[in-house]
């Protein structure tokens, strides 16, 4: 099982620790191939990548994968731009959304929820454990 994790990196860095957190567990079910979402800094090899080479290779990743689990509270236009590619590739995908008070989930995402292929739930994070083993099931 191939996953591939969404998170914010240059919309916001603020649920970094979180996004490691949910990997960490994601990792029970398959091989995350972005691990580099949850990090805490960027690797030493990482600095010099050109914006071409992480879309080409982020794109590449995504036809690899078999599923797509994004986290989709910070809003980040790389995310919404791989979620909408990962629909058309007909990936299964699961989006979480963290709810608060100032926070609504845009309409593109959270009306895209279909029951079955793409799936948007509303968590706490001790919640993503069971929220994991009802979509890998
Ligand atoms: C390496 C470690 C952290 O950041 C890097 C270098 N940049 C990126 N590397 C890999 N994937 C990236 C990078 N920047 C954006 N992405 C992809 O877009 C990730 O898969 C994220 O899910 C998403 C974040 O988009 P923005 O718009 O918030 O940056």
């Amino acid at each position: 099982m191939k996953i591939y994790f969404c998170g914010s990196i240059r919309a916001g860095r603020q649920d970094a620790d979180l996004y490691l957190r949910l990997i960490t567990q994601l990792k029970t079910y398959g091989e995350v191939l972005t691990e580099h979402v949850g990090a805490k800094e960027l690797e030493n090899g990482e600095k010099n990548l050109t914006d071409k080479f992480i879309h080409d290779r982020d794109v590449d990743w995504l036809k690899q994968c078999d599923v797509v689990v994004a986290e989709v509270t910070q809003p980040s236009l790389g995310v919404g731009y791989e979620i909408g590619r990962a629909i058309d590739m007909g990936k299964r995908i699961l989006c979480l959304f963290r709810p608060a008070p100032d926070k609504r989930l845009s309409a593109m995402i959270a009306g895209a929820d279909n029951g079955s292929s793409f799936i948007v739930k509303n968590y706490q994070e001790e919640q993503a454990a069971q929220i994991f083993s009802d979509f890998f099931k």
